[in-house]
């Protein structure tokens, strides 16, 4: 028992200093965000460094149903106008309010979610910039913004 103690003090020597590298098997880092009944996420600013893994979980916490209040999470590229985003997003009820027009516009999203839902998004977080996220469920997009910030 000493010896396995012992043994892994010394991993952690070695990871600290860099010597250890254990990042292939490490787990995406996590965020949870919330959103309400009044258009209202409850994180507006992440801040990630470029090539780290990131989970978002998107929690709706609000009762009305999903029809009428359904929230997703849309993460754009930097100089994306929103604005024609969400106009055509309106439409795209069948692919989760992410309208295939703009999927290239698209960092990663999860799809909608309605009260006491979760959902997420892993991904690999893209080059240093600054890159929007949104709720693209229709009107939504006006309140529930936030900025992803990458250095
Ligand atoms: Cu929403």
């Amino acid at each position: 028992m000493k010896k396995l103690r012992a043994r892994l003090a010394l991993a952690a020597v070695l990871c600290a200093a860099g010597t250890l590298h254990l990042s292939a098997a490490a787990a995406p880092r996590e965020i949870e965000i919330t959103a309400n009944d009044q258009m209202k996420f409850g994180v507006t600013a992440i801040e990630a460094k470029a090539g780290e893994q990131l989970k978002v979980v998107l929690k709706n916490i609000g009762t009305l149903p999903k029809e009428a209040m359904g929230h997703n999470w849309v993460l754009l590229k930097p100089g994306t106008d929103l604005n024609a985003f969400a106009m055509a997003a309106m439409t795209a009820k069948d692919t989760d309010y992410v309208p295939a027009a703009h999927k290239d516009k698209v960092v990663a999203s999860t799809k909608v979610i309605g009260p006491k839902q979760t959902a997420e998004a892993t991904f690999t977080v893209p080059a240093a910039g600054e890159y929007p996220f949104i709720c693209s469920f229709p009107g939504h997009y006006m309140l529930m913004k936030g900025t992803l910030t990458v250095k």
